[in-house]
């Protein structure tokens, strides 16, 4: 990660915002770094080494970096995938998360299919705890059940180049409540499986442990996929395929 490079770090307040969009919305085939808000001072300087800044690596990981090629592309989970009943998993996108001490910022509660949409929605993601993740440093939260209950209420679609809106496809007020969400405190090594329907959320760190994750997501490559979604594939690099 070179902050040089960075748009945060080079590029002015007025233009930041589209900049960042760009720099987000054409992540998906390359390995780009995301900061802490709290990193950074009101003069978007970062107030901590990078290695402590770091909210999230994305979104191609899987493809580019070996060692997560390895770690992704691998027999024993194109088997999971072939237990949910996937006819042609295709790999979408990977993360690590960070949630660093102290700073580590919420998820706000979504569902993944909102943002990785597939028509029907097919999305599951395999999230894999690389430290022991607790109530204390930001362990994830769902709403048991919240995926045969509640149908999938938005789209988040681009809009031009550099932006993104969402696309509301059911009543806003369709959603679980908060006292709905159960904490899922797990030990490192464990493997959540994420249906892409179900509501969940992970809460601040202001502990002085991190809390490391890898993700991905997959869709099934047999169901049309909007070209408006602001993930794309590429010639370059078409969505991976699991098996
Ligand atoms: O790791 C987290 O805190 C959130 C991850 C998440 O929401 C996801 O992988 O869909």
């Amino acid at each position: 990660m070179d902050l040089k490079e960075h748009p945060l770090v080079k590029f002015t307040t007025g233009d930041k915002e589209h900049v960042g969009n760009e720099y987000f919305l054409e992540s998906g085939d390359k390995i780009r770094y995301f900061l802490e808000t709290d990193a950074l001072d009101e003069n978007n300087n970062l107030k901590y080494g990078k290695e402590r800044a770091i909210n999230k690596i994305g979104h191609a990981l899987h493809e580019l970096n070996p060692v997560f090629k390895k770690f992704t592309m691998n027999k024993n989970l194109a088997e999971i995938a072939e237990s949910l009943e996937f006819k042609d998993p295709r790999v979408l996108q990977s993360m690590l998360i960070f949630k660093q001490p102290s700073i580590g910022g919420i998820v706000p509660a979504h569902v993944d299919s909102t943002f990785l949409y597939t028509d029907p929605p097919s999305c599951k993601g395999l999230w894999f705890a690389l430290e022991d993740c607790t109530l204390d440093n930001g362990c994830m939260w769902f709403a048991p059940g919240s995926h045969k209950k509640y149908p999938l209420q938005k789209r988040f679609v681009r809009d031009g180049n550099s932006a993104t809106k969402a696309v509301y496809l059911e009543d806003k007020s369709n959603e679980p409540s908060d006292d709905e969400y159960v904490a899922a405190p797990v030990t490192a090594g464990s493997l959540v499986l994420i249906h892409g329907l179900v509501h969940h959320k992970s809460g601040a760190n202001k502990s002085d442990k991190s809390r490391w994750i890898y993700t991905f997501h997959m869709i099934e490559g047999e169901y049309p996929y909007p070209s408006d979604n602001w993930l794309l594939p590429t010639p370059a690099m078409p969505f991976s395929k699991l098996f």
